[in-house]
C-alpha cells in the first residue's frame, strides 16, 4: 500500500507558510476570492507532494491569523507531521506560540521548522534566530528537529527542505488498519449533477465506493457515490488521505464542517464528554468550574461548560480529569485529542485526551468518577472493557456499542473481549451482549431474592410471571433475563413452568382449614357439573367471604383444577372435558348444534349454555354458523 503522510503548516501570519506550500508544491492554496483580495489565509488550503518513492505528501495549509485559529483547528487534527514556520525577519510571533501550544497539546508526533524570508535577514541574524527557535521548541515534541533555512524568493534553501520533509515522512510509522474509518469533514460544497461533496482527510480505515455511512452526530445515514482523491476517482480511499465524498441522498444544508463521516452507527454523538485535563503553563488564569470555553476535537468547536472531578480548580501548569458539558453534541472516540480555548480572550488555554464518550453517573461528591477515568486513563487495554462493562451494569454492552466507546480498533476489542471471557470476568449472552460477572452475579441474587419474597408473600401462588420478574429486577435487558433463568434453572435452583417461575424449593403447604377449603371448592365444583356455582356463592358455602380473587380459589385455578369459561363463570376440568365430549358426540352424529340442544342436552339454563358455546367456539372446537355450531374438524 503506498503510503500518505499528511503534513500540517503552522505558524504566525505573513511569515510565508502560503508562499512555501506553493514554492514546494505549485498549488496556490489561498483559493477564497477574499483570501486572494487580502493576501492573507482565511481557510484551510490543501496541496500535495508525490515522492519518487511512490509516498504522498498531503499539506495541509492553515491561516496564521489569530482571529482564524478556529479554522486552523478544524485542519490540523488529523495531521502527522508539524511544519512550523517562522519568518527569520520577525522571528518568533504570539501564533507561532499558539500554533506550536496547539501541535503540543493535539500530540502531533513530530516535525521541522521552517526559518523562512532569509533573503530578509543576514547571515548572523539568521543564526541569532535559529537560537531562539531551538530555545522555543525545547520541551516539546519539536525538541531538536531540523531547522532548515528558505527563500521562496530565491529558492534558496527549498530542495534542502523538501528533502528533510520527504525523510520525515518516511520515518512515520503508518498508519493501523484496525480501526474504525473516519472522516472529519473539513469542506461541503455542492457539485452541478453530483449533489453533495464533503472533503477531510481520512483518519482510519478505509472507504469505498457503495459504503453505507452515517453523518454524525446528525444521524443522517446515506451511502457513498463516488470518491475522489487529488481529483481522480478512485474506488476506495485509505487511512492518510485527502478524500472527497459524494453522498447519495444527502442536502448540502444537511451537513456542516465538523461534522464526521463515518459507518452507520459506528460511532456515538454525546454532549458529555470526560479525559485528562491539562491547563497550559502560560494560560492567562486558573480553570474554574463552570467555566464556559470552546472545546475543539476533530474538525468540530462547540462551547462547553467545563466540570472539574476532583479539585475546586486547575492551575496554569496542572493537569487533571475533566467534564465537558456540551452546548451541541460532537462525535469523538476515546483517545482522541481535544483543545480548549478560552471564551474571552479567545486563546488556547489547554486540552487533554478524550477518555469517555458515554460517561456513567456518578454522585457528585466521592471519588467515584475520578477513579474511573484514572482506569480509563492508565490501566492495560482489557482492564478499560471491564470497567466499561462494570458501568453498564446487568443492561450490559453489544460488541458494536463498546466500539464506539474504546480506543481501540474492532479487532483489537474482540481478542479483549475473549480474553475477558476466558477470564470469567464477563459473560456473554447469545455471543452478542456482553455483561460483566458482578452485574450477572448481582442480578442472579437479586432474582433469587425477589423469588423468596414472593413466595413469603403470597405463599398460596405457584409462581411469579417471568415478565413481572424481569421488572422487578430492574427490567433487566431481555436476552441477560433469559439466560440468567435459564442458567438458574440449569442450576435446579429455579424451576419455570408456561410463564410462571418459581424457586425449586417452593411447595405450597396448607393448614388444615386452606385444604378443607380448596377441597370443598372442587368437591363443589366437580359435583355441580355443567351448572356450577358462582366463585362467591362457593366459597360462602365453606365459610369463606371472597370472590374469584381470593387466594384459595386462585389456587384451583393456577393448578388447572377450575377452568374459566367467562368472566366469573369456572367449571371443574373433568365436568368440562364430559361436556365437551358430550357436545362433540352430538354433532358427530347431527352434524349442528343449536343453544336450544345445549341446553337440552346438559339440562341447563342459557346463562350456561351461551357461554360454553362461545368458549368451545374460542377453544376452536366448534365453529359459529347463524346461531348454530359445526364441528370446525369434522
Ligand atoms: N522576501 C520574501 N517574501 C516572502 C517570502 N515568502 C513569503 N513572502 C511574502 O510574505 C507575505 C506573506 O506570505 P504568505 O505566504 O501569505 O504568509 P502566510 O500568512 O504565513 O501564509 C507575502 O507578501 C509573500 O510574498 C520569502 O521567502 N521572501
Ligand atoms: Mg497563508
Amino acid at each position: 500500500m503506498p503510503k500518505h503522510v499528511v503534513v500540517g503548516t503552522a505558524g504566525h501570519i505573513d511569515h510565508g507558510k502560503t508562499s512555501l506550500v506553493k514554492g514546494l508544491t505549485g498549488t496556490d492554496t489561498d483559493r477564497l476570492p477574499e483570501e486572494k483580495a487580502r493576501g492573507i489565509t482565511i481557510d484551510l488550503g490543501f496541496a500535495f507532494l508525490e515522492e519518487p518513492s511512490g509516498l504522498t505528501i498531503e499539506i495541509v495549509d492553515v491561516p496564521g491569523h489569530e482571529r482564524f485559529v478556529k479554522n486552523m483547528l478544524a485542519g490540523i487534527g488529523g495531521i502527522d507531521l508539524a511544519l512550523l514556520v517562522i519568518a527569520a525577519d520577525e522571528g518568533v510571533m504570539p501564533q507561532t506560540r499558539e500554533h506550536l501550544a496547539i501541535c503540543q497539546l493535539l500530540r502531533i508526533k513530530a516535525g521541522m521548522v521552517a526559518l523562512t524570508k532569509t533573503d530578509l535577514a543576514d547571515a548572523e541574524w539568521i543564526e541569532l534566530v535559529k537560537d531562539d527557535v531551538a530555545r522555543l521548541v525545547e520541551g516539546t515534541f519539536l525538541a531538536g528537529c531540523p531547522i532548515v533555512p528558505v527563500s521562496v524568493k530565491t529558492g534558496e534553501g527549498l530542495p534542502e527542505l523538501r528533502a528533510t520533509l520527504a525523510r520525515l515522512a518516511e520515518e512515520v510509522p503508518g498508519r493501523g488498519t484496525d480501526h474504525t474509518p473516519r472522516l472529519p469533514v473539513d469542506r461541503v460544497f455542492t457539485i452541478k449533477g453530483f449533489g453533495t461533496v464533503v472533503t477531510g482527510t481520512l483518519m482510519a480505515g478505509r472507504l469505498a465506493v457503495d459504503d453505507k455511512i452515517e453523518i454524525f452526530p446528525r444521524g443522517i445515514q446515506a451511502k457513498v457515490r463516488g470518491l475522489q482523491v487529488h481529483g481522480h476517482a478512485v474506488e476506495s480511499a485509505q487511512a492518510g488521505q485527502r478524500t472527497a465524498v459524494n453522498l447519495q441522498g444527502v442536502e448540502r444544508a444537511a451537513v456542516e464542517r465538523g461534522d464526521v463521516v463515518a459507518p452507520a452507527g459506528g460511532l456515538v454523538p454525546t454532549v458529555l464528554v470526560d479525559g485528562t485535563l491539562e491547563l497550559l503553563a502560560d494560560a492567562p488564569r486558573p480553570l474554574k468550574p463552570r467555566d464556559r470555553v470552546r472545546f475543539h476535537v476533530g474538525t468540530q468547536e462547540v462551547m462547553a461548560r467545563v466540570l472539574l472531578v476532583d479539585r475546586t480548580e486547575v492551575t496554569p501548569g496542572d493537569t487533571t480529569y475533566g467534564r465537558f458539558r456540551l452546548e451541541a453534541a460532537v462525535t469523538a472516540l476515546p483517545g482522541d485529542r481535544y483543545v480548549i480555548r478560552s471564551y474571552s480572550p479567545i486563546i488556547t488555554i489547554g486540552g487533554g485526551t478524550v477518555l469517555d464518550v458515554v460517561p456513567p453517573r456518578f454522585k457528585r461528591k466521592g471519588g467515584a468518577l475520578a477513579e474511573h477515568l484514572r482506569l480509563l486513563d492508565t490501566a492495560p487495554a482489557a482492564q478499560i472493557v471491564e470497567e466499561h462493562l462494570r458501568q453498564a451494569g446487568a443492561a450490559g454492552l453489544r460488541a458494536a456499542d463498546l466500539r464506539a466507546r474504546v480506543p481501540f480498533g474492532p479487532e483489537r476489542l474482540r481478542s479483549l473481549l475473549e480474553e475477558l471471557l476466558r477470564a470469567q470476568a464477563v459473560t456473554a449472552v447469545d455471543r452478542e451482549w456482553y455483561v460483566h460477572h458482578e452485574a450477572s452475579d448481582r442480578l442472579r441474587s437479586q432474582t433469587v431474592a425477589l423469588l423468596e419474597a414472593f413466595h413469603a408473600q403470597h405463599p398460596l401462588r405457584g409462581g411469579i410471571s417471568r415478565e413481572e420478574l424481569r421488572s422487578r429486577a430492574g427490567h433487566a435487558q431481555e436476552k441477560v433475563f433469559a439466560q440468567l433463568l435459564a442458567t438458574l434453572e440449569g442450576d435446579g435452583v429455579v424451576r419455570s413452568e408456561r410463564d410462571q417461575v418459581r424457586l425449586a424449593a417452593h411447595a405450597i403447604r396448607l393448614t388444615a382449614d386452606q385444604q378443607r377449603v380448596v377441597d370443598g371448592l372442587a368437591e363443589d365444583f366437580r359435583r355441580a357439573g355443567a351448572a356450577p356455582p358462582g366463585p362467591e356463592e362457593a366459597l360462602g358455602r365453606l365459610g369463606v367471604k371472597g370472590t374469584e380473587r381470593h387466594e384459595l380459589f386462585q389456587l384451583l385455578v393456577a393448578d388447572g383444577r377450575l377452568l374459566r369459561v367467562k368472566e366469573s363463570l369456572f367449571f371443574h376440568a373433568a365436568a368440562l372435558l364430559e361436556i365437551r365430549d358430550k357436545v362433540v358426540a352430538h354433532l358427530k352424529e347431527k352434524r349442528e348444534i343449536s343453544p336450544a340442544d345445549v341446553k337440552d342436552l346438559l339440562g341447563v339454563s342459557r346463562k350456561y349454555a351461551i357461554p360454553l358455546m362461545e368458549y368451545f367456539d374460542a377453544q376452536r372446537v366448534t365453529v359459529r354458523q347463524g346461531e348454530k355450531r359445526v364441528l370446525r374438524n369434522p
